[in-house]
Parts: C-alpha cells; structure tokens; sequence
C-alpha cells in the first residue's frame, strides 16, 4: 500500500480539539489513512523503499481544512442588492419583495448543469487553494424537484478531478418558491413528499437542512421535514435563530442534529439543549459581517456548557459571498472572540463532526491523512491574518 512519510513538521494534531503540536514530528500515512504520529526520534519505522518523503522543513502542519456550511452552487450574483442594502434597503425587505433568494433561484433555474458547474467550480477551486480539503455544499436555490436534483448532482460531480470530499445537504426548505407563494404548507409538502424521497433514493443528499425563520419556514413546517428526513434516513442540520428566536436550536437538538448553524439569537436554553444533545454550534461570521448584524452568537454560553464549535464560510450569494475558510477564522476571534485555537478546532475536527464525519478533522491513527504544509510556525497565525495567506502544499485524497 502507498505510504506518505511526513519529516520534520511541527503538527497541530488537534486531537481533542487542542493544538497539542508536536515540535519535529514525523507521521505514517498508509493507504491515505494515519497509521502513526509523533515525535521524529519515535518514528517506528524509517523510511522503506517506494515511499513518498514529505520534508516540511519545520513548517506547521494542520488536518485539512474542512468547510462544514456553503451553500457553493448557484448561479448570478447578488450585486446589486448589496448596492441596495448600501442605500438602506435591509435583507429581510429585499427578500420580501421578491428579491433575496428568490433572485438566485431565477438564475439558477436558468442554468444549465454545465455552467453551474462552472460557475461553482470557479468558487470551489479559491476554498481548496487555501487548504480546504472537505466541503459540505447545500442546494436550496432550485426550489423544485429537478432543480433541486440538479444542484445536487451538481454539487456531487464537483468532487470529480479534484482532491476534495464534497458532502451534499438537501435544502429544499431554504424559501417558498414563486409557484407556490402563499402555500408555504403545499411546498412543505413537495419537499417532504417528493424531494426528500428522491433525493435519498438517488443518493444526492447526505443530510437535510431548513431554513427555519420568519422569512423562511416555521418551526412547526421544520418538523414535517426533519420528520421526512428521519424516514428516509438522512442527518439533519437546521440554520436556526439566525434573524429571530423561533427557538430553532432546541428543535435542531430534539432531532438529534448534527449540527445547528447561526444561533446569533439562541438563548441559554437553547444552548443547554445543544449541550445535551450532543450538536454541533456552527458559527458563520461571515454573514454576520455582511449583513452588519450586531447581536453575536452566545459563544461565552457554548463554551461554558461544552457545546462543540465549528465555523463556516456560509458562502452564498446574497449574506456571505466568500470563499475564504482563513478569513473566516479571523473574523470568528475578531468578531465573535473565539481563540485562535478555537477558531482552528472550528474548522478541522468540530467541523468534521458537524458533517457526521467521524474519520477526519485530526491526525491522528485511524483518520484521513488529509493535511496541509503551512508558511507558519505557531498555528495562531493562521486566525492572526486577515487575508493573504495560502498553504505551501496541501496532501489530500480524492473522496475514498
Ligand atoms: N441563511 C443565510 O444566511 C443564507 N441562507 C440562509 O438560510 C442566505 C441565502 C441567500 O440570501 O441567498
Ligand atoms: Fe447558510
């Protein structure tokens, strides 16, 4: 089998969520799989014939990035409802008046499979140029079933020729459509009784997420679909209270989520809930940024009660266009006062497990040998930058 031999690398192996780095490590990848990592001088093997040397010449290694919440394929852009909201239009007005996601889902309808892979691919290749090697991509701007299906595979087929594992998340339950305006209820039942159902059978979907809000669907329309979710066997994840307190983080934690995403208006309740149920917080920084929002997520709550953080790009058109996982990391400390470790547990293991990922997001024996080679030496710098950074190499399997 192939083994990767890595030199002289000081290792963030954020195992339990920690830097713990090994100042000149050495680690054993075999098959793309960590078989052993630590200090150089306990290396139990030297170097045998056939295997590939990865000298980091004392430079910081981290587990790949992992980017656990974009919503990467669409098609257009939302250009000019920035300018708008520049003028004093707010998000939710834009949205109500037909703008908002309803726009992108014009565009994306119009698309071809070709060109959002295009468009998409595009965005992809700036994440992965920073270290990302797992990204999780939602639909949502389809909005119907071919649509919907066609995102999907789009998202899927991304991973094609390109060293990234690509998890795909049914959100059909992002906004009411156009042919369906003033029937939320029929919609809901769409999702759940066709598009759910499809999805899962043609295996395009991983997990299913909504958008539960006063612009989006009601806690009680989240139900039906996490309901329908659950019968067909796939995770859910629920972007709750990110605009309001619909209590969306206690539903997500009823439902046994993987992970509940925004939270800027989750209260200590609902954050006891995540902590007992064992979900996942995932932050979004960027959207907070964009959208000039001021209330921040209860970070102070979710670290005293243990809930894991992750934080994500939310790359989307219309609250977080940005590719940058590195940016984000920065704008988690600056923004929401996550530590620079944190910010880096966000990103690698608590981002793994936001995704159900069981098999990444530390290096350590047992897990994807999925790392990347950094033009730093203590892994703060890479919270510490605000843009500008890139990896020096970045090892990474095709979706095994
Ligand atoms: N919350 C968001 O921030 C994005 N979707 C969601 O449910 C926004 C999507 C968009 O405006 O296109
Ligand atoms: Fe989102």
């Amino acid at each position: 089998m192939a083994r990767t031999l890595l030199v002289n690398a000081r290792i963030a192996t954020m195992r339990g969520g920690r830097y713990s780095t090994i100042d000149d490590g050495a680690m054993i990848a075999e098959g793309g799989v960590v078989s052993w990592v630590g200090p150089r001088e306990l290396a139990p093997t030297l170097k045998r014939a056939g295997d590939e040397v990865v000298d980091a010449k004392g430079a910081l290694v981290t587990p790949g990035l992992i980017d656990c919440h974009t919503h990467l394929v669409y098609a257009g852009n939302r250009a000019r409802e920035f300018e708008m909201r520049l003028g004093g239009a707010s998000y939710e007005d834009i949205a109500r008046a037909g703008g908002g996601i309803l726009s992108t889902v014009k565009a994306t309808r119009a698309a071809s499979e070709a060109q959002l892979a295009r468009e998409s691919g595009s965005r992809l290749d700036a994440m992965l140029s920073e270290g990302v090697t797992t990204v999780e991509i939602k639909s949502g701007y389809g909005l119907d079933v071919e649509n919907e299906l066609k995102c999907l595979r789009v998202a899927r087929g991304l991973a094609e020729g390109r060293k990234v594992t690509i998890t795909t998340t049914l959100l059909g339950a992002h906004a009411v459509p156009p042919e369906f305006k003033g029937r939320a209820d029929d919609y809901v039942s769409l999702v759940c009784e066709e598009l759910i159902p499809q999805a899962a059978k043609a295996g395009l979907a991983d997990a299913v997420d909504a958008f539960c809000e006063g612009i989006g669907f009601s806690p009680q329309q989240t139900r039906r679909v996490f309901d329908a979710a659950r019968t067909h066997g796939l995770k859910v994840k629920l972007h709750a209270d990110q605009l309001s307190n619909l209590h969306g983080a206690a539903l997500a934690a009823e439902y046994h989520a993987v992970s509940a995403d925004h939270l800027e208006h989750t209260d200590l309740a609902g954050v006891k809930r995540l902590a007992a149920a064992g979900t996942v917080a995932v932050l979004l920084p960027g959207a907070f940024y964009f959208l000039r929002e001021s209330k921040v997520p209860p970070v102070v709550a979710l670290r005293a009660e243990g809930v894991p953080m992750a934080i994500a790009t939310d790359c989307n058109p219309g609250t977080s266009p940005s590719t940058s996982i590195l940016n984000t990391m920065n704008m988690a400390c600056t923004l929401f006062r996550l530590t620079p470790e944190e910010a880096l547990a966000g990103v690698t293991m608590h981002a793994a497990r936001a995704l159900g990922l069981q098999d990444r997001g530390a290096l350590e024996p047992g897990k994807r040998a999925d790392f990347v080679v950094w033009d730093a030496t203590d892994p703060a710098e890479l919270a510490w930058t605000i843009a500008g950074r890139k990896p020096l190499s970045v090892i990474a399997r095709p979706r095994g």
